[in-house]
């Protein structure tokens, strides 16, 4: 097979830069925010020597995670198909429904799996599925209407899908194919102004507002597109300075003097975007709705599953921030000969940078941008999702994280 004149890194680079582009169009906090976060990244390379160690400038402030929400497995599979087309494949399971605040969902990861494509452009998209098979959140009734409502809607055409499984199969396309491809996949993620049935809506929200959100419109759209800073406590400030109200705290560990590990996070709320209503007499109204959010991230050396063990362990404590050097050393070199997190080769200088996404601050940036949500009601969990059902439903392998970090580990660094 000849080479493929736009492989398919140039495709999701493409991909995610149309996509950040529509997203700012919509969304112009986010523009605030990548501006705040380019100035950032260079001032803290100005400051310090190291600060590359998890990434070149370049790729740190061109670096991008996207989230979306479907709401069937057969949506899911189409996701799958489509972000093959880009080389982004799924990685680890997270179950956001056992977070200490729970949400209905069930997520993975899309994004590339080997070092080189990850260098080429880390672009990834955390997916999640509404959980209707959960009866701690869905009755009966409410899961057979949401189910026919979302079994009625087509979110990808299955032209788009058909083109996705062709290209993937290539390992790319020709240019003229490329153009129209990424186009008519970001349209897939814009926002529609096709008007929200008010009454579905407001039911859909009395029970849980991500339902709503995922289930209370036939189209999806991109939830938040965020950009990777150095210091995020710096970019935290700034953003604060400017008026924009974050939320309480930074998710995930705390600020230390030691490395940092896996991924800290912090969320704005986006203001209410217009969107058209159609009315129980058949009119249409002009209102609003406020789902979507900014969010931003600074990412640190990957953990193995020892060292993932005591951070869940740090994490467990009253006040992660008071004791986390009774929890890891404040050296790469300790961190390394201990085997608590990746580096190239085991050589300290070259931390191997964690790719993935930490459930309890997902679920924590989930609520916390959402005006209201319903609690579980108790019972035992019989719904069976798990990895390998969300691999056999989307018809693909689900890869785990550990694999992929033993892996890039043996390798040397970029
Ligand atoms: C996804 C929330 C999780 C992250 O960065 O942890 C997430 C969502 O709100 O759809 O994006
Ligand atoms: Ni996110």
């Amino acid at each position: 097979m000849s080479t493929p004149e736009i492989p398919t890194w140039r495709l999701r680079a493409r991909f995610a830069a149309a996509l950040s582009a529509m997203y700012g169009a919509e969304v112009p906090a986010y523009t605030t925010l990548v501006e705040v976060s380019e100035a950032v990244n260079r001032d803290y390379v100005t400051a310090h020597p190291q600060a590359e160690r998890f990434g070149s400038l370049d790729r740190v402030t061109a670096e991008r995670h996207g989230a979306i929400r479907v709401g069937t497995p057969a949506e899911l599979a189409d996701v799958a198909d489509l972000f093959a087309a880009f080389g982004m494949y799924p990685v680890g399971f997270y179950d956001l429904r056992e977070a200490a605040s729970p949400v209905p969902v069930v997520s993975t990861v899309f994004r590339p799996t080997d070092s080189d494509e990850l260098a080429h452009n880390p672009f990834r998209v955390f997916t999640s599925m509404l959980a209707t098979r959960d009866t701690r959140f869905f009755d009966a009734d409410l899961r057979t209407r949401v189910e026919q409502f979302l079994a009625g809607r087509e979110l990808f055409a299955p032209g788009l899908i058909a083109d996705a499984r062709r290209i993937a199969a290539h390992g790319g396309c020709d240019a003229t194919t490329a153009r129209d491809f990424v186009a008519r996949a970001v349209a897939s993620f814009a926002l529609s102004s096709e008007p929200v049935d008010r009454a579905w809506y407001t039911e859909l929200t009395a029970v849980s507002a991500v339902a709503a959100d995922i289930a209370g419109a036939s189209t999806t759209h991109i939830n938040h597109l965020t950009p990777r800073v150095l210091d995020i406590d710096d970019l935290y400030r700034r953003m604060t300075e400017r008026g924009i109200a974050m939320i309480d705290a930074i998710q995930g560990p705390p600020r230390w003097d030691g490395p940092d590990v896996l991924l800290r996070q912090s969320s704005f709320r986006a203001l209410a975007e217009p969107r058209r209503f159609r009315e129980a007499d058949g009119t249409v109204t002009d209102g609003t709705l406020r789902v979507r959010f900014g969010e931003v991230e600074a990412r640190g050396v990957a953990l193995t599953r020892k060292g993932r063990e005591r951070f869940d362990a740090a994490m467990a404590t009253a006040d992660p921030a008071a004791v986390w050097g009774e929890y890891f050393p404040n050296t790469d070199d300790e961190m390394a000969s201990q085997g608590l997190a990746y580096y190239h080769q085991g050589d300290p200088t070259a931390p191997v940078v964690y790719e993935d996404f930490l459930p309890a601050s997902a679920a924590g940036i989930f609520r916390s941008n959402l005006d209201a949500d319903s609690e579980a009601a108790a019972g035992a969990d019989e719904s069976g999702y798990t990895l390998d059902w969300m691999a056999g439903a989307i018809g693909h392998h689900v890869h785990d994280p550990y694999n992929l970090y033993d892996a890039t580990a043996q390798e040397p660094p970029a």
